[in-house]
């Protein structure tokens, strides 16, 4: 397993998400991809490498990815949060307004709260002086890693932080800004496969990568969650969204009660890996989000270290070139070995 490390993922270290009505410590903390590099060090999972830095590979798939309006957005975001006042250097930004059903989406308003609103879906994801830097890295693993892919290699490992799959086309929310798994695949893609699947199993649906290919037949998406109606991001994840347009049958969703354990999470697991095994892919995209975890803070399902071996012994019988992107998880005892397990029993 080869891994690209984002080194600046430091960069995106928020402070307060919303949480009950009071603002609480960020969950997505920067130990997290810390302890996980510490761990695959540790034994020695393979080498880990820098990723490209930003290039014009890398910002022409990006353009594929996200529309340009919210790309700019976010690049230029935080020079206008502490424009608004010189108090705001001290603390990140966090959307207050949103546009509903019946509102425009289509027009930019100039207040930057507002734009904030019309880019956004939560108000846990706080914006940061350092988060475009973070997520462009963390872009630029996913195009290192797909592209190692794409040059023969069986496995490889984008090992980044913030995450991605909550972040669309043109929003960002659940701690997501850039949607790497969505690079991963779209550098697959151009670098000449014909369809690429992507197998999301972290403990939240992957809202934002179900939207960016869901009216498309190149990308099968398939995701193990937490039953949307009790779980985190509640609006979209249900077993009826099934791809529209072209996209018609492409996308296959396995919500999963709160509490279930990994007995019953791996018999979705057969069946997400059974539709993807039909699709016929080139490769795969896996969103390795280990929020499943037993001792999680804010996810409900029960695995334990040792059932993520058996994820990813599971995921390697499939047979197919895999690119794994980092996602969730949030015990931070246990995050390192938890991935670990994961990518090692890949390996075995
Ligand atoms: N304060 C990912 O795992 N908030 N995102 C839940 C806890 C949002 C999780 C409430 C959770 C987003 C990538
Ligand atoms: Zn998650």
């Amino acid at each position: 397993m080869i891994t690209f490390f984002n080194p600046n993922h430091v960069a995106h270290a928020g402070q307060l998400e919303m949480y009950r009505g009071e603002l609480v410590p960020c969950f997505e903390v920067p130990s997290r991809a810390d302890r996980v590099l510490a761990e695959l060090e540790h034994r020695q999972l393979g080498s880990i490498q820098p990723a490209s830095l930003i290039d014009g590979s890398l910002r022409s798939v990006l353009e594929k990815v996200h529309s340009s309006r919210y790309l700019q957005f976010l690049e230029r975001a935080w020079g206008e949060w502490i424009k608004l006042a010189p108090e705001n250097s001290e603390r990140d930004a966090l959307p207050s307004v949103w546009s509903v059903r019946g509102m425009r989406s289509d027009r930019l308003p100039s207040n930057f709260a507002a734009r904030m609103g019309l880019f956004s879906f939560d108000m846990g994801t706080p914006l940061t002086a350092g988060t475009w830097q973070a997520a462009i890295g963390g872009a630029g693993c996913a195009l290192s890693a797909a592209n190692r892919l794409l040059a023969g290699e069986r496995g490889t490992f984008a090992l980044t932080r913030p995450p991605g799959h909550h972040a669309g086309a043109d929003f960002f929310g659940g701690y997501c800004f850039i949607n790497n798994a969505a690079v991963a695949a779209q550098v697959l893609l151009d670098g000449g496969m014909a369809r690429v699947a992507i197998l999301d199993i972290d403990y939240h649906h992957g809202n934002g990568t179900q939207a960016i290919f869901y009216r498309r037949s190149d990308v099968m998406f398939a995701s193990i969650h937490g039953d949307p109606s009790s779980e985190y991001p509640f609006f979209l994840g249900y077993a009826d969204e099934t791809g529209e347009g072209d996209g018609v049958g492409y996308n296959h969703n396995l919500p999963l009660p709160k509490g279930s354990d990994f007995d019953v999470w791996g018999q979705a697991l057969t069946e997400g890996l059974d539709s993807i095994f039909g699709f016929k892919p080139d490769g795969l995209v896996v969103s390795l989000g280990v929020d499943t975890f037993i001792d999680d803070p804010i996810s409900g399902f029960r695995f334990l270290e040792e059932d993520y071996l058996a994820v990813g012994r599971q995921i390697a019988n499939i047979g197919l070139p895999t690119v794994f992107v980092m996602e969730g998880g949030y015990a931070l005892e246990a995050i390192g070995r938890n991935v670990a397990n994961v990518l090692q029993g890949f390996d075995t």
